[in-house]
């Protein structure tokens, strides 16, 4: 069965865990965890690598004996390693570490004190209130226990956009190379670009459903077929993602695509129009009485209702039908619309490739600048910048740009935003630079009040130009911290400031709904990579999604902009 990054991610994760669990070495940990992050988010699949002999060791963070156990899991399917830590460890603790407050340190305590392995344990250990009595444990968190474990085993599972990425391709790959597919298209939230799907739901157009259809079920990763009809099929991959195809005659591929593209919200909205007109709208086409007036083209079938064709990510009765009727759609923003990106890192601090190797990778992608934002001086652990350090990465980057033609890196840092919302090194420092991305990575807990207030101290200072990550959320690890968003957005538009929306397909804060809020006051969105090596500029398209789902243009952000708009722009933040 092919093995996609997200499984080799998962075995070094999950390596890291219960070594973490077991009290290791924190340079081991630290190793299986840097690469777990690195292979999921390897915009190519490992396994190709492995099967053309490539050397693994190329891959940042990955040395001789994580390229060796990377190829043992291509080939096999499994890692000794892990195997035999799982001996070693009660089977069912990682579990716990899903539960939001419980890293790896207190999972050991509640194994060790309590001797807590199983998720039903640790329900009745908060229960009996036998957890607040650990050390460091307390009343509160005990009750944040309790509250999450009911959460969590109440909650169905939905997998990150890259990941479904990756387990669409190959799937889509080996339907295709059966021949009879005329059209094949991944649609439902997949194709809306929603931040996480539940499953995915593939249409493929052909005259030989049957044959299809076998391939379909015959596909190495299907752990169990739920079903497998004629004209639909049902399965479960090994990796527990649900796929559900639909096979359909070419006359009715617009309208069945339009349907299973969803959301329900909007077909719902479609169906209601189509009716109001006399006329039924379904997967198979929109009918007067039996004569089928559309359905072989999505256009076509909005044509016929009066519509405008309307992009996916705007599909959620959010006001799309309406705009569409009156010719106001929006264009959205398109990937090839970015001129540069505005939040990146080196190996200065914890990116993995070098100053010239970053720069030489956004001029190959066609951008005409690159902003380098290292971490600053607080954040230890990721090696930050002091002044001194900056203002050396600073010459080096002038050297740097007296080499290029039509690209520019540009200055930056990405300062820590301290608790009492100053900036992590001082004004005649942050003056030097290009631009100030100001970011927070430490105090995620304050309340509202306060963690909006030391953000809006931030956007205060003189030298502050983009707001990184502005919730700190992570998709399948940490909540977002509760802040005012419409508070930051008018404090951005009144500082003329700017938002970043993290293109990181664990982060893709702003949301949707951030996104339009920034266009109603008209602040402008910096879609960047936070990119820590040069494959993660790839990243972008996540962020082109997000924000087209938050019906962004590309006149709605920042780094739309050529090189010659910029600069003033960015210039404009300075006081
Ligand atoms: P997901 O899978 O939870 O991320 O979200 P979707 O939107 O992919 O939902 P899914 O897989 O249940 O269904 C795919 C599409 O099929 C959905 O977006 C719209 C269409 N659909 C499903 N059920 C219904 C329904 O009851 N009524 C209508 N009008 N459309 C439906
Ligand atoms: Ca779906
Ligand atoms: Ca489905």
């Amino acid at each position: 069965m092919p093995i996609h990054n997200a499984d080799i991610a998962a075995i070094f994760s999950e390596i890291a865990d219960l070594l973490e669990i077991e009290g290791a070495n924190p340079f081991r940990i630290r190793a299986y965890r840097n690469a777990a992050r690195i292979v999921g988010e390897w915009s190519r699949e490992l396994r190709t690598l492995v099967e053309h002999g490539e050397d693994l060791t190329k891959l940042p963070g990955i040395g001789a004996d994580l390229a060796a156990k990377i190829r043992e899991i291509v080939e096999t399917g499994k890692c000794r390693a892990l195997e035999k830590l799982r001996q070693e460890l009660p089977p069912a603790i990682t579990e716990l570490l899903h539960i939001p407050g419980l890293g790896p340190k207190r999972v050991r305590t509640l194994w060790h004190e309590l001797d807590i392995q199983t998720l039903e344990q640790l329900a009745r250990a908060a229960r009996d209130g036998r957890i607040r009595q650990l050390p460091g444990f307390g009343a509160k968190t005990e009750a944040n226990i309790l509250q999450a474990v009911a959460q969590h085993l109440s909650q169905a599972r939905r997998i990150k956009l890259v990941t479904a990425a990756q387990y669409a391709a190959s799937l889509v790959a080996w339907l295709k190379a059966a021949g009879a597919v005329e059209r094949i298209e991944v649609a439902g939230s997949f194709r809306r670009a929603r931040e996480t799907v539940g499953d995915l739901d593939l249409l493929v157009a052909t005259r030989d459903p049957a044959a299809v259809m076998r391939r379909f079920t015959a596909y190495e990763e299907v752990r169990e077929v739920l079903a497998a009809g004629e004209a639909r099929g049902s399965v479960i991959l090994k990796s527990g993602l649900q796929v559900d195809l639909r096979v359909i005659t070419p006359a009715a591929w617009g309208a069945a695509l339009l349907y299973f593209t969803g959301s329900k919200a909007h077909n719902i909205a479609l169906r209601k129009l189509a009716q109001e007109a006399g006329l039924k709208l379904n997967e198979y086409g929109l009918f007067r009485g039996r004569e089928r007036l559309a359905g072989a083209s999505e256009e076509e079938v909005y044509a016929a209702l009066g519509l405008e064709w309307i992009p996916p990510e705007l599909r959620d009765d959010r006001g799309e039908i309406g705009a569409a009727r009156a010719h106001r759609l929006p264009r959205l923003v398109t990937l090839a619309d970015l001129r540069g990106d505005l939040h990146a890192h080196t190996q200065a601090t914890d990116g993995h490739d070098t100053l010239a190797a970053m720069a030489a990778e956004a001029q190959r992608l066609g951008f005409e600048y690159l902003a380098i934002t290292e971490h600053s001086r607080r954040l230890t652990m990721a090696h930050g910048l002091d002044a001194r350090r900056l203002l050396e990465q600073c010459e080096q980057i002038d050297r740097l740009n007296e080499t290029f033609h039509g690209f520019r890196l540009l200055k930056g840092i990405e300062v820590d935003i301290l608790e009492d919302g100053s900036l992590d090194l001082p004004d005649d420092v942050l003056g030097e630079l290009d631009l100030v991305v100001g970011a927070i990575h430490s105090r995620f807990e304050l309340s509202r009040a306060q963690q909006t207030e030391r953000i809006l101290r931030a956007m205060e200072r003189p030298f502050f130009t983009i707001l990184a990550h502005p919730t700190g959320r992570l998709i399948d690890g940490r909540p977002p911290y509760d802040v005012d968003m419409a508070r930051i957005v008018r404090a951005a538009k009144q500082r003329g400031c700017f938002l970043e929306l993290n293109a990181h397909p664990e982060r893709l804060d702003l949301t949707d709904s951030d996104c339009l809020l920034a266009k109603d006051e008209g602040v402008l969105v910096a879609i960047d990579s936070d990119a820590h090596s040069r494959a993660d500029f790839a990243h972008l398209r996540f962020g082109v999604g997000q924000a087209r789902r938050g019906w962004l243009e590309a006149r709605d952000v920042l780094n739309t902009r050529p090189l010659a708009e910029l600069m003033p722009l960015l210039a404009r933040t300075r006081r």
